[in-house]
């Protein structure tokens, strides 16, 4: 709001629970590739608050050096290669990953996580074909929030169900809701268990509510383009209140999410005004890690 972050910031807030699941689920190595909607898993892949906040501030410590902001996020030394504004585009790189894993030999796999937006790209549909031809360990991660900024898929596709399609290449497939992290990482385990058994990609697909416009820090019920959902709807796909109650009903305490959620806005808060008092990358570094 004080426009502080000179970069375009595409809000996961409502999706978090699926970087999280699908991590928890995932090996350690695996190789991981994303979209511009990517906060979420940074953090879950285990980037920094410091380098999260540097990014978004444009500041040197930023992953980018401060150079590709929010929309290209990466942390290569947690297994998060790229994540691209360009949509569709980090797809085909999996698979190039889940090759080199193939070719040494290694059993390794890797993940794409893409919105529902990029099945509409060709590069999806060839990706599949590609991986289940040659038998790659990808996990294909669909964000299903029903949207392309502000078209439904109702309005954007002939056919209705994604696992299905997956399933007539012969890729295993499954759908659950992407708002219990724990229901999440338990679908996915048991993909990423047939994949590794099987040697051929798989398909998880994730429906959720992206509480915010499609870029930026505001809501937009009123834009027109979707109904606003009841409070008891939007209770319901809270991931986070989700994963509280589960806690809660599992045994852990009140005061304990209590503590925990103070150490978190600490922390946060920690990270974010250190950062925007780091310092920018300055004109030597105008062209370096610049490839074309
Ligand atoms: C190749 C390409 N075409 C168009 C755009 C413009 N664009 C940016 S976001 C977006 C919608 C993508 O929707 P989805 O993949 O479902 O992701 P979401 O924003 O819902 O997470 C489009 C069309 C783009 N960035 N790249
Ligand atoms: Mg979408």
């Amino acid at each position: 709001m004080k426009d502080e972050m000179k970069t375009p910031v595409h809000m996961g807030i409502g999706g978090e629970a699926i970087p999280v699941g699908v991590m928890a689920a995932l090996p350690p190595g695996s190789k991981v590739f994303g979209t511009y909607r990517n906060h979420s898993l940074f953090l879950a892949c285990g980037g920094s608050l410091e380098q999260f906040f540097a990014e978004l501030y444009g500041r040197l410590p930023g992953p980018g050096k401060g150079k590709s902001g929010s929309m290209h996020l990466a942390s290569p030394e947690h297994g998060l290669l790229l994540t691209s504004a360009v949509v569709g585009t980090t797809i085909p790189l999996a698979l190039g990953a889940a090759f080199a894993e193939q070719y040494r030999g290694s059993g390794g796999v890797s993940a794409t996580f893409f919105g529902d937006g990029a099945t509409e790209e060709g590069v999806f549909w060839e990706s599949l074909n590609f991986a289940r031809l040659r038998g790659l360990r990808v996990l294909f991660v669909c964000e299903d929030n029903d949207l392309a900024i502000h078209t439904p898929a109702k309005d954007r596709r002939g056919y209705r169900s994604l696992p299905d399609a997956a399933r007539a290449l012969g890729i295993r497939a499954e759908s659950c809701e992407g708002v219990d992290a724990a229901e999440v990482a338990r679908t996915a385990r048991t993909l990423v268990a047939a994949m590794q058994a099987e040697g051929r990609p798989a398909l998880i697909h994730l429906p959720y509510v992206r509480f915010l416009e499609h870029v930026g820090p505001n809501e937009d019920w009123k834009a027109g383009y979707r109904p606003r959902p009841s409070d008891a709807e939007l209770r319901r796909w809270d991931p986070i209140a989700r994963f509280e109650a589960r806690l809660l009903s599992e045994g852990v305490a009140q005061a304990e999410l209590d503590a925990v959620r103070a150490e978190v806005r600490a922390a946060v808060e920690k990270a974010a005004s250190a950062m925007l008092k780091a310092p920018f990358a300055g004109p030597e570094e105008l062209w370096t890690d610049v490839y074309a």
